[in-house]
């Protein structure tokens, strides 16, 4: 190691690929806000995964320290550490700096992190002011540091020897860079979702999740979970059917490898209206569906209506049974695993490898099929679930179509109640959709019209998760916002036509607002997704307190911020503390100046990072199901939390 201060060639080249992720973080991680800071964690995490998944690994803990840093540890096989040749470094030095990096190294076939992340470890180091590694391996215990993705000169060391029996592993600590991320906040509830994905996923892998920090960030966050599934993605299925009613005991499964590919469902039908797939390549939850979804839907249908027709349980209706009517309230989760996955997509999350949808389809046909001749019990409930589904589409279908001229989805008249703005560019317009007259009739005073439209609601919309398509266009609340908004919804649901692309959510920071909140954002998630995939709705963040001071106001959005204002602001001893009880209680000017103004307001984008865990949370608040919601409720007191799903 007698030259590692020159810079040769070689560290040219890796100085200038460090520089390139710390130049334009987001094409690397996709974005340097808090769901890039995250992806750092699953980067190091996927690592591990890939040596579980090669056999080499059995636990993978995961700890938040009190420091702002985070550690992942493994018992792989540990991070090679012998000289690599054409660097003349340690291995582990090459994989921690050069892009790639990681791979090459592997014998293994089969490389199962891809897609958003699998950009390699380096790059989380390139982020990150700090970063250092623990590898055992080899029979010794070796320790690296890197600043700012730069090794530290004579940081490779060899701290002792492993004892008899003791474990090979890699422990890899960071501290993501302040100057590159936004946020530096690690969220506990985040990092546990995804971690519990992994721990489906990977049937067998236990994945410990610590949170080691004073102030745990979330008022819910647990000091520490542990997901280990040994029924892999059976437990999932089981999971997500927690608050939903399953109308057969057993959760269908099977798997099949096929071409190297291989392919694993889990299914359980159940009484509610709405279907929850889940699809999964290499790990990645392919949001926007691909060619496994595909092969699946098309041999889930085909199997359930061979099954119905050859002992004649549906001649009552008078042609097959759609898929849609066979998804209805099914729960699935699709896993498939790749050697070359290939993803696609506006956000990479669809599989596009072709020869997968025949593969899926033919698995999923076969092994369905067997399962329907042996538990002929469930296959009729499941048919029977379905041909109810069918007929009450066509009914609701008969319903819309009467209803049709009445219907203000057909007219082009936008609604009476709503106050447009003038601008006809939907990236300018911004719609408020206001809780309550009163809170309605003061931001019409006080918005600006050029590019702000109000829409006021009066009380509670319907709520969407318990009544189909028919019921719910039947809604003078619900038809307002549709035809507001000018983008359809349902299957008929075009983004390109929303006339705006800010829809604000502006309700009162009290229970009932927060309950309309959720209303309208199940309503938008379940029939206008592309909104919330888009990114194009927000929760206005009204301020709970105003402080005044020596002519000055101060205004704050939690008691924390108001006790902040006071102390640093006021000396602590402020002319007036007002709170705020209701928007309806501000004027005109207050609103615009504290909630609508671009210049001072603050906005929360509501996003569905996890729809599986979207899709639950919704259940659980909308349902029917009494303790888990309760449950939930209690788990989830701070309910600014739920809101972020
Ligand atoms: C390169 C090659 C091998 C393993 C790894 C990297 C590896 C990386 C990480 C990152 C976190 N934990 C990890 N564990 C292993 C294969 C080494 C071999 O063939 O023995």
């Amino acid at each position: 190691m007698s030259e590692q201060s020159e810079y040769g060639a070689g560290q040219i080249q890796v100085l200038e690929g460090l520089q390139a992720v710390r130049k334009r973080p987001a094409m690397y991680i996709g974005s340097t806000e808090e769901r890039g800071l995250h992806h750092l964690v699953y980067e190091v995490v996927d690592n591990a995964i890939d040596e579980a998944l090669a056999g080499h690994c059995e636990e993978i803990d995961v700890t938040i320290h009190d420091d702002g840093s985070v550690s992942v540890r493994d018992d792989g096989r540990g991070i090679p550490v012998d000289t690599h040749e054409k660097y003349d470094r340690p291995a582990l030095e090459v994989i921690m700096t050069v892009l790639h990096a990681g791979g090459k190294f592997d014998s293994k076939s089969y490389q199962v992190s891809g897609g958003l992340h699998g950009v390699g470890v380096s790059v989380v180091n390139a982020l990150s002011e700090r970063l250092e590694v623990q590898v055992k391996r080899d029979g010794g215990v070796f320790r690296h540091r890197f600043d700012r993705g730069e090794p530290v000169e004579g940081g490779f060391e060899h701290v002792r020897d492993l004892d008899a029996g003791e474990d090979t592993g890699t422990e890899i600590r960071f501290w993501p860079d302040t100057e590159i991320f936004e946020t530096t906040d690690f969220s506990f509830s985040t990092l546990a979702t995804r971690l519990r994905e992994l721990a489906f996923l990977n049937s067998g892998v236990e994945i410990t999740l610590r949170d080691e920090r004073e102030d745990g960030g979330e008022a819910d966050a647990g000091d520490e979970a542990i997901f280990r599934y040994e029924g892999g993605i059976r437990e999932f299925v089981a999971y997500l059917n927690e608050t939903r009613t399953p109308i057969h005991d057993e959760i269908i499964y099977f798997e099949d490898e096929a071409e190297d590919v291989h392919v694993e469902v889990a299914m359980q039908a159940t009484e509610e209206l709405q279907g929850s797939i889940h699809a999964f390549a290499n790990n990645i939850n392919t949001r926007e569906g691909g060619t496994h979804l595909t092969g699946f839907k098309t041999a889930l249908t085909r199997t359930v209506n061979d099954y119905a027709d050859e002992r004649g349980l549906v001649d009552d209706l008078d042609a097959n049974l759609k898929g849609e009517d066979v998804r209805e309230g099914l729960t699935a989760v699709i896993s498939v695993k790749h050697p070359d996955p290939q993803f696609e997509g506006q956000t990479k999350t669809k599989l596009g490898n072709s020869e997968v949808r025949g593969i899926v389809e033919s698995a999923t046909h076969e092994r369905l099929g067997t399962f329907f001749e042996e538990h002929p019990d469930t296959a009729e409930k499941i048919v029977h679930k379905a041909a109810e589904a069918a007929r009450a589409r066509k009914a609701a279908k008969k319903a819309e179509e009467l209803t049709r001229r009445k219907s203000a989805l057909e007219s082009t008249a936008l609604p009476g109640k709503l106050a447009d703005c003038q601008t006809r560019d939907p990236e300018e317009a911004e719609l408020f959709v206001v809780e309550g007259d009163s809170a309605g009739g003061s931001a019409k005073q006080g918005r600006n019209r050029e590019n702000q439209a109000i829409l006021p609601l009066k009380g509670k919309i319907l709520n969407v998760e318990k009544h189909r398509l028919d019921r719910i266009l039947e809604n003078d609340e619900i038809r307002a916002l549709i035809t507001a908004i000018g983008a359809g919804i349902g299957e008929e649901f075009d983004i390109e036509d929303a006339r705006y692309n800010k829809i604000i959510i502006m309700t009162d920071a009290d229970v009932d607002g927060a309950h309309i909140r959720t209303l309208l954002l199940t309503l938008l998630y379940r029939h206008m997704k592309p909104l919330l995939e888009a990114g194009y709705v927000y929760a206005a963040q009204p301020p709970l307190y105003r402080v005044r001071y020596h002519g000055e106001t101060y205004d704050a959005m939690t008691e924390e911020e108001r006790d902040r204002i006071v102390a640093e602001e006021c000396d602590g001893n402020p002319d007036q503390v007002q709170r705020f009880k209701g928007l309806g209680e501000m004027n005109p000017d207050q609103l615009w100046d504290t909630t609508m103004d671009p210049e001072n307001r603050r906005l929360k984008r509501i996003t569905v990072d996890d729809a599986a865990a979207a899709d639950r949370m919704f259940n659980i608040l909308m349902g029917d199901a009494v303790e888990p919601r309760k449950q939930f409720i209690k788990e989830h007191a701070t309910e600014a939390e739920w809101v972020d799903i």
